[in-house]
């Protein structure tokens, strides 16, 4: 497949980042570490765990910040990008999931892998995963917003309050000028004829519809919306999963590789720029 190749063989767009990093972020039980295990088993070419994900999920599985390196399987190499997992985020009136905050901290490269978020309480400068002045490869290049299909038409109301603590990392992340897309998971539970047969996702309207929702409701553009099937029951990759899964990667991995292309170009780094503001 020649998507798999473009993505082998990504050229990073700054001269001092070692690989591009992405954060999957969204409610508990979407899809987020199943997400980053379908995208492993496609380079490793066989189904892969190395973010272990939950079949029961009423509380956040993933409960620590975990980095997954990404191996090839055909030339034992790493992969130029990296995902960062992180636990899930619960409604307003939960006394658990990850604080919008410290998913902020994350953004902004500032909490080392293995950190165990607490719902009490941010993360503290004095504790020992934090970390003060990140690298530009700590540092997030990509948001990736993990939504599942079946749940859209929880969007609206947003009872819990799921939604405006999504809306809010967007909004951290626009800030710190930081890409956002959306990946939108679980599409064979929420159409049917999909589930029959994922082809049927290019012309099915209840997941356009979806789509929509999705981007309306988060603030993400339609053309920012990736709609996918993860591995969870299979036994074997297959070309229908892997299509839809490599075309939201290679998009996201072309935002991320612009963010860091211009925080090189950054009006900071260019020294004709910084002599002009002096003379
Ligand atoms: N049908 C279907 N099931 C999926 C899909 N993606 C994930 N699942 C299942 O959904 C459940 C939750 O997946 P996880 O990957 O653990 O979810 P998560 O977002 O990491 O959840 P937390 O770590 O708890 O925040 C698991 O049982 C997966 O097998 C999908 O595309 N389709
Ligand atoms: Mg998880």
């Amino acid at each position: 497949m020649e998507m798999i190749e473009e993505v082998r063989n990504l050229k990073l767009r700054h001269p001092k980042v070692e690989h591009l990093r992405l954060l999957v972020v969204g409610p508990v039980g979407a899809g987020k570490s199943t997400l980053i295990n379908s995208i492993g088993s496609i380079f490793q070419g066989r189904l892969y765990q190395g973010a272990l994900a939950d079949t029961a999920c009423d509380t956040s599985f993933t409960q620590k910040l975990q980095t997954q390196k990404i191996r090839d399987g055909e030339s034992e190499k790493f992969l130029p990008f990296v995902i960062s997992d992180i636990m899930g985020l619960e409604g307003s009136a939960s006394a658990a999931g990850i604080r919008v905050d410290d998913i902020i901290m994350v953004l902004q490269g500032h909490i080392k892998d293995g950190y165990r978020f607490i719902h009490s309480e941010p993360i503290k400068r004095q504790d020992r995963s934090y970390r003060s002045n990140p690298d530009l490869h700590k540092k997030v290049h990509c948001v990736v917003l993990v939504f599942p299909a079946d749940k859209t038409a929880m969007m609206e109301h947003d009872e819990d309050g799921v939604i405006a603590k999504m809306r809010e990392v967007r909004k951290g992340a626009a800030e710190l000028k930081i890409p956002q897309v959306v990946v939108m998971t679980m599409v064979d539970k929420a159409c049917p004829e999909v589930r029959k047969d994922l082809k049927m996702i290019y012309s099915s309207k209840k997941i356009k519809e979806k789509m929509q929702e999705c981007s309306k409701q988060l603030g993400v553009p339609m053309n920012y919306v990736y709609p996918v099937k993860n591995y969870h029951e299979e036994t074997e990759l297959r070309d229908d999963v892997d299509v839809l899964l490599l075309s939201a990667l290679k998009q996201i991995l072309t935002f991320a590789n612009d963010h860091v292309q211009e925080l090189d170009n950054s009006p900071t780094f260019n020294p004709l720029k910084r002599l002009s503001t002096i003379f």
